[in-house]
């Protein structure tokens, strides 16, 4: 690492934000090429993006997605049956999920998301319109190590994890994931999962980098979050939004590349970014129905049943736990 990169560990601030969570950040940003966790898009103002984003022309999964469940609901509750639990990962509002109760008569709904304080509300609502289904919100992070409480009944669990944010994994973090949820199904369990496919180079960098800027707001935000989180003193202005989809890996690449040289720091730290440095701060890995296929067989799910869109742009794939 640069000499001028270097920690002082002598400073330090007053701070709410977990010490573990300012160690994640400042490992990343003093590494050679600086990088970031796509977690720290989602304040409440990038939550609020992300939202907008889904509704981009550009923005083709959401969409998709939403158009694969509409079409091939009955088939996909044939094939799943009912009852049992619905661990919905990542569950934001519960919007996805709740189209699902209707069909799958869940017995419990256990929502998941980052911080529980989020689910709140969206919970409260949920519960009054389905008062049979019993409902336990939970706040973890599920890119660190995780386990469900003992109040998640074992019978029946299906993992539910739409919109592809796996492709936020590298392949072996995935792998490893996917591991972890077949490690927690009882034999009747299974997983959910949207996946992003791997389509015309055009199509992904248009939907990575839309015309309104509504994506650049998204990822330069992130600078606005780590101000605050590490009280830092990043000026939005001097960095420009860059995303294009990385053939060879399979992969949108997020950066953020410096307009000029900048001097960052913080209390404890600081990093001089030469002109057009990069900080790194996301990947969304695409995948084939076979690739994907092949990562769930690995993981110890089964049978496995998928469905797509007429342009094949995105798929939602069910894997049976035995
Ligand atoms: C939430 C991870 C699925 O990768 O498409 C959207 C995030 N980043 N536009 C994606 C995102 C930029 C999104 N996931």
């Amino acid at each position: 690492m640069p000499e001028s990169n270097r920690l002082n560990s002598a400073a330090s601030a007053e701070r709410t934000t977990p010490v573990h969570i300012i160690h994640e950040l400042e490992t990343g940003l003093l590494a050679d090429a600086a990088h970031t966790s796509p977690k720290y898009f989602y304040d409440a103002v990038g939550s609020v993006l992300f939202e907008a984003i889904c509704v981009l022309p550009e923005y083709y999964p959401t969409r998709t997605e939403a158009e694969i469940f509409t079409t091939h609901m009955a088939d996909m509750t044939h094939v799943i049956g009912s009852g049992g639990s619905l661990i919905d990962l990542g569950a934001g509002n519960c919007a996805k999920a709740a189209r699902l109760f209707p069909v799958l008569h869940p017995n419990q709904y256990v929502p998941i998301d980052i911080s529980v304080h989020h689910l709140q509300d969206a919970v409260r609502r949920l519960q009054q319109r389905f008062p049979h289904i019993e409902m336990t919100a939970l706040g973890l992070d599920l890119s660190q190590d995780w386990q469900l409480p003992v109040e998640v009944r074992y019978d029946k669990r299906l993992f539910f994890y739409p919109g592809s944010s796996i492709g936020n994994f590298e392949p072996h973090q995935a792998l490893a994931f996917l591991r972890h949820l077949r490690a927690a199904c009882d034999d009747n369990g299974g997983i959910l999962i949207g996946v992003d496919l791997i389509k015309d180079k055009a199509l992904l960098d248009d939907a990575y980098a839309d015309t309104l800027g509504v994506t650049a707001a998204f990822n330069l935000n992130l600078l606005r979050h780590i101000n605050h989180l590490l009280h830092s003193d990043f000026d939005v202005r001097q960095w420009q939004h860059e995303a294009f989809f990385n053939t060879a890996k399979s992969r949108i690449e997020m950066h953020l590349r410096a307009r000029e040289n900048i001097h960052v720091s913080w209390p404890g730290g600081y990093r001089n970014f030469i002109k057009d440095e990069h900080i790194h701060t996301e990947n969304s890995y695409k995948y084939s129905i076979d690739s994907f296929v092949n990562l769930l067989t690995e993981a110890g799910f089964s049978y496995v049943s998928h469905w797509t869109d007429t342009n094949a742009w995105f798929a939602v794939i069910y894997a049976k736990a035995a």
